[in-house]
C-alpha cells in the first residue's frame, strides 16, 4: 500500500470528500460519514467511531482440525464423530459432499476411504478420557477437553499476536471477534503523520474533513467483497474507512499464520465495520481465507440476503417479520419506515432496523467475568430407574469434573470451588429437574473418588430410593470457582462453611490470581457450561448466549454468595432444559443429537408447567415457547 501523501504538505490538504446539504438521505447513509480531523482525534467514540473496524475470526473445521493436529494426518478426508452422528468435517471430506449432521454410513458410502475419529470420552472407572474403541454412550460421556484447551490456546495467540489494545472477545469454541479500531488509528497516524495537525488553511478547523485519502491496494489482504456481484469489476475510490480496513486486514493475516504456523489451525476472518457484519462475511469463502467487506459494498452485499439468515433473525422475529410482510430479503424489508416497525415489533425493533441498514452498535467485550462454575452433564440414553444405578454416572462426572479442575489448577494452583452441586432430571416427578448442593471442603488433593464420594451424599440426598424414578440427565458441577489467596486470614474467610486443612495453607503461596479467568474462563463450550460464561461476579441473572433471553434469580435465592450460585446454576439447567427439549423436538425419534447434552432423543422431557409472565414488545419473539 502507498503511505505517500496524496497531496504535498505545501498544498490544502482540506479537500476531503463533504457531502452536499442537499443530498437526500438513502438508507444506507451511515455508510459513508464525513471523517474530519475531529472525528480522528476523538479516542473515545467507541461504538459509533466512524473509522470501527472488527475482526470476526473463525476456525475451519475445528474438531476436525484438532483431530488432524493430534493424529498428524494433514491430507486426508477425515470426520470426527460422536456417537453414529459426524459433527465435524474436515474439508477435503466436504468435497466428497460430506456434511456435518450426517450418519457415518452415509459419509462412508461417499467416502470410503475416510479416517473417522470418535471424540475422547469417559469412561467409568478411567481418570482420564480417551480414544476407546467402540464408546458407547450407555457407558462412556464425551470429553472435549481436547477442543477446549486448544481453544484457549488460540485465544491466547490472538491476544498476543493482535496489536496492543486490540479487544478480543471469544464468541464460541472457535470464534472470536476482535476490535482492532484503536490500534488501527494509532498506525494510521504513524504511516500518515500529515494527518496529525490541522492545516493552517483548514476552513474548519477540527471540523474539516480530511484529505483524500491514498487508493488501498487490497493484494494479498484477502478476498474484497465486491461492490457490485454482478460485475466485480466496479470499484469506488478508497476511503480512510478502507483504509483503516486494509491495516486491520493486515494484522488478522499476520495472527492468521502465527496461528497456522504454531497451532497448525487454519481459519477464515471477516473484517467489516461491526460485528454482525464480520461475522457474515467470515463465511463469505472460507476456508483459510479472509473476507473483507468495504462499507461501499454493503449494500449490494445485504439487499439480496435472506434476512433470516442474519443472526437474531433467524428465529420467531424473522418468521413475524415474514408473515407479516411476506418477504424474504433484506431489499425487501427496506420499505419498512422506523415508525411502522416500532409500532408493530416494539420500540427496540430498532435493532432490526439498523441491521438491515449495515449499523450494529454491539460493542466486542473481552468478557472480564469469571467462570465461576464448571459442569458436567449426561444425558442418559437408559433412563435411571433405581437410585443405585446412579453411582456409575456420577464417577464418570466426577472425572470430567476433577480433570477439568486439575487442568485449570496448572495454571492458577490455588483455584478452588465453594461449592458442589448435583442435578438429576427426573420426568416422572413434578419438579422436572432437582439439584441438591453442599460446600467444597478443602482436601489435599482433589481426586475423582473425593468429588465422587461428595457427590453421592448429594445422591443419597436427590434421589428417594422407594419414589419412582426415571432419571433422564445427571449433571454434576462445582460453582463458586475462585483463587484461594495465601495467609490464614483469607483462607478462613474464603471457606467459611467448610472445614479448612493445614495443608491448604502450604498450598503455593505466590501464584498469579488473574489467571484464574484464563484457567477456567477460556474452556467452556458444553452446553450446560455455554451459559454460565455470562455469569458475572456479581450477577443475579444470566443472558443465554444461544437465544439472548435473560433469567433472573428471586430476591430470596440471592442472601448469601453461595446461594446465589447454586441458584445460578439451576436455573442454567433449566434454560439448558428449554434448548434440549428444542433440539429434540427438531429431530426424528431415533436420531441421536449433536451435542452431549442433547442426547436424550428417545425420552423428551415433559414441557414446563411453570408459566412466566408473558414478554413484552420485542421480547416476545425472543421468548421459549
Ligand atoms: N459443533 C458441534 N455441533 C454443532 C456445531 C458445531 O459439535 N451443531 C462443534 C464442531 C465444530 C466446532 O463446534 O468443529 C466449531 O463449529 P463451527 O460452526 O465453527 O464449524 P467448524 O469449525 O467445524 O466448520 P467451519 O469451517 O464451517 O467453521
Ligand atoms: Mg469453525
Amino acid at each position: 500500500m502507498s503511505t505517500t501523501a496524496p497531496h504535498s504538505r505545501s498544498k490544502s490538504l482540506w479537500k476531503g470528500k463533504d457531502r452536499p446539504a442537499d443530498t437526500p438521505a438513502s438508507d444506507f447513509d451511515d455508510l459513508d460519514p464525513v471523517i474530519t480531523y475531529r472525528t480522528l482525534f476523538t479516542q473515545n467514540l467507541g461504538v459509533r467511531d466512524p473509522l470501527r473496524v472488527i475482526a470476526l475470526c473463525d476456525s475451519d473445521a475445528f474438531y476436525a482440525a484438532c483431530e488432524m493436529v493430534r493424529l498428524g494426518i494433514f491430507d486426508k478426508p477425515l470426520v470426527v464423530l460422536q456417537w453414529s452422528m459426524l459433527i465435524a468435517v474436515n474439508y477435503i471430506a466436504r468435497k466428497f459432499g460430506i456434511t456435518r449432521m450426517m450418519k457415518i454410513q452415509d459419509a462412508k458410502e461417499r467416502c470410503p476411504d475416510l479416517v473417522v475419529v470418535h471424540v475422547a470420552t469417559y469412561k467409568e472407572g478411567e481418570k482420564e478420557p480417551g480414544y476407546w474403541e467402540n464408546p458407547d454412550t450407555r457407558t462412556h460421556k464425551v470429553s472435549l477437553d481436547l477442543y477446549r484447551r486448544e481453544s484457549v490456546k488460540m485465544l491466547q495467540m490472538y491476544k498476543e499476536g493482535l496489536p496492543e489494545d486490540t479487544e478480543v472477545e471469544k464468541a464460541s469454541i472457535d470464534e472470536a471477534f476482535m476490535d482492532l479500531t484503536r490500534p488501527v488509528r494509532q498506525i494510521l497516524l504513524e504511516r500518515y503523520p500529515y494527518l496529525a495537525q490541522v492545516p493552517d488553511d483548514a476552513p474548519l478547523g477540527l471540523d474539516t474533513p480530511l484529505p483524500p485519502p491514498p487508493q488501498v491496494s487490497w493484494q494479498q489482504l484477502g478476498t474484497i467483497i465486491p461492490m457490485d456481484p454482478s460485475n466485480e469489476e466496479v470499484d469506488a475510490p478508497s476511503t480512510w474507512h478502507d483504509v483503516a480496513l486494509s491495516i486491520a486486514a493486515e494484522s488478522m493475516e499476520k495472527v492468521r499464520q502465527q496461528i497456522s504456523a504454531k497451532l497448525g489451525y487454519t481459519t477464515s476472518a471477516g473484517i467489516a465495520r461491526n460485528k454482525f457484519l464480520a461475522k457474515l462475511c467470515a463465511s463469505y469463502r472460507k476456508p483459510m481465507n479472509q473476507s473483507i467487506l468495504r462499507n461501499a459494498a454493503i449494500p449490494n452485499y445485504l439487499k439480496p440476503m435472506a434476512f433470516q439468515k442474519i443472526r437474531f433473525l433467524g428465529g420467531k422475529m424473522g418468521d413475524a417479520l415474514a408473515n407479516e410482510y411476506d418477504v424474504s430479503t433484506v431489499a425487501d424489508l427496506l420499505s419498512i419506515n422506523l415508525d411502522e416497525m416500532q409500532n408493530k415489533f416494539g420500540e427496540e425493533s430498532i435493532w432490526i432496523y439498523e441491521v438491515l441498514r449495515g449499523i450494529d452498535h454491539t460493542e466486542v467485550k473481552e468478557k472480564q467475568t469469571l467462570n465461576k462454575s464448571m459442569l458436567a452433564s449426561k444425558n442418559l440414553p437408559k433412563p435411571i430407574t433405581q437410585a443405585s444405578e446412579g453411582y456409575q454416572w456420577i464417577r464418570v462426572l466426577a472425572a470430567e469434573l476433577a480433570l477439568r479442575l486439575n487442568e485449570a489448577r496448572g495454571t492458577t494452583p490455588n483455584l478452588w470451588p465453594k461449592t458442589i452441586v448435583l442435578s438429576a432430571r427426573n420426568v416422572i416427578a413434578h419438579e422436572s429437574r432437582r439439584s441438591k448442593q453442599a460446600p467444597w471442603p478443602f482436601v489435599r488433593e482433589l481426586t475423582v473418588e473425593v468429588v465422587a464420594a461428595a457427590a453421592d451424599k448429594l445422591w443419597k440426598e436427590l434421589v428417594d430410593p422407594h419414589a419412582p424414578m426415571k432419571i433422564i440427565g445427571v449433571s454434576l458441577g462445582f460453582t463458586g470457582i475462585e483463587g484461594v489467596e495465601s495467609g490464614l486470614k483469607s483462607i478462613d474467610t474464603f471457606f467459611k462453611t467448610a472445614p479448612v486443612s493445614k495443608r491448604a495453607l502450604d498450598d503455593d503461596p505466590d501464584e498469579d490470581q488473574s489467571a484464574a479467568t484464563a484457567a477456567v474462563g477460556g474452556a467452556q463450550d458444553t452446553s450446560g457450561e455455554r451459559l454460565s460464561k455470562n455469569i458475572s461476579k456479581d450477577a443475579t441473572s444470566f443472558v443465554c448466549s444461544r437465544c439472548g433471553q435473560r433469567s433472573a434469580l428471586p430476591r430470596s435465592a440471592t442472601r448469601t454468595e453461595v446461594e446465589r450460585q447454586a441458584g445460578l446454576l439451576a436455573l442454567q439447567l433449566e434454560h439448558e432444559d428449554f434448548h434440549l427439549a428444542l433440539e429434540l423436538s427438531k429431530l426424528p425419534d431415533d436420531a441421536p443429537p449433536v451435542r452431549e447434552a442433547g442426547r436424550a432423543a428417545i425420552n423428551k422431557p415433559k414441557k414446563k408447567k411453570r408459566r412466566k409472565e408473558s414478554p413484552q414488545g420485542i421480547a416476545k419473539f425472543f421468548s421459549k415457547s
